[in-house]
């Protein structure tokens, strides 16, 4: 498949066709950018400012494949985090769904914006009378805004998260601020609190550290890129930050040896003791916006 429909005779443009897998996706051009959405997990798999390097990574390895996640871009991750013991699997089923394009719609400056939706997530008992809807976006910056509505009679708990993918310049020049002060959990020594004093996070050994209670900016350095990214966000009162590093890039089938070098995960959400619950007939967003700043 591949059709093409401009939406806005002088710059907006989307694109409907089969991508990797033969799986369906959709291609944005804007006059600041380029992205890329799968339909699969509703997965922004690309997003590139003219002039730039691009700000999402992809996994060279991700298999691109039915009920399987994307390995890079922005998985959504919804109705859990990580890996409780009563819930089967790790990250929620969310990412790993067929999710289907409501609409779509560009204003006269050009920018794109992509309403996907779940149906039927709400049938599941893992969130019964979840309705989740998904809007993406695209001009200048990306955003990309998780809406959930509880449908149901009963106060529905869940955690969010976009798990952002970040590509970068060699990770060894590559610093995340924003985060100094806050505590956090280190997943790598089974979520030991500890106190963030570095003025930046440098990445030197595996990082897998779950702050909450974070609802600030954050802005990752890239100075072989010469690149600020900034992520700012609303309704996120948790932050991930996250780097596989060595000896996990090996264990991960759908990512490869060398790959920790180029990217870091900084992902929005609301997590752990930061996870919602929404009472009946209520909605409520989780929202990022990603922009980038050339280093002087
Ligand atoms: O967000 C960080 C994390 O929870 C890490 O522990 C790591 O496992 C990563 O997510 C990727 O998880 P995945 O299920 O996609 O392999």
């Amino acid at each position: 498949m591949n059709s093409a429909m401009t939406t806005h005779p002088q710059t907006g443009r989307v694109v409907f066709l089969d991508g990797p897998g033969d799986l369906p996706m959709v291609e944005i051009t804007t006059p600041w950018s380029t992205a890329e959405i799968h339909l699969l997990g509703a997965t922004v798999t690309h997003f590139q400012k003219r002039g730039e390097q691009p700000m999402l990574f992809v996994s060279k390895f991700s298999r691109f494949e039915k009920d399987v996640p994307i390995r890079g871009g922005i998985p959504v991750i919804f109705p859990w985090f990580g890996k409780p013991a009563d819930k089967p699997g790790q990250h929620g089923f969310v990412r790993q769904q067929m999710w289907e394009v409501k609409e779509f719609f560009s204003p006269p400056d050009g920018s794109v914006f992509v309403r996907l939706h779940l149906p039927k997530v709400g049938e599941s008992p893992l969130c019964p009378g979840a309705a989740v809807e998904y809007v993406i976006g695209i001009s200048e910056q990306l955003t990309a805004e998780l809406i959930v509505t509880n449908t149901g009679a009963q106060p529905l708990v869940f955690e969010d998260c976009l798990h952002t993918y970040f590509a970068t310049g060699d990770i060894a020049g590559v610093s995340v601020s924003g985060l100094t002060g806050q505590e956090y959990l280190d997943a790598v020594q089974d979520f030991l609190p500890i106190m963030d004093a570095m003025p930046a996070i440098q990445v030197e050994q595996e990082v897998d550290r779950v702050y909450l209670n974070a609802p600030q900016t954050t802005e990752i350095r890239d100075e072989q890129w010469k690149r600020v990214i900034r992520v700012e966000k609303e309704n996120s009162r948790s932050t991930v930050v996250w780097n596989p590093w060595i000896a996990k890039s090996k264990r991960m089938q759908d990512y490869g040896d060398e790959e920790y070098l180029q990217m870091i995960c900084v992902e929005s959400g609301n997590v752990r003791t930061d996870a919602i619950t929404l009472a009946p007939g209520v909605t409520r967003s989780l929202k990022i916006k990603l922009s980038s700043l050339a280093l002087a």
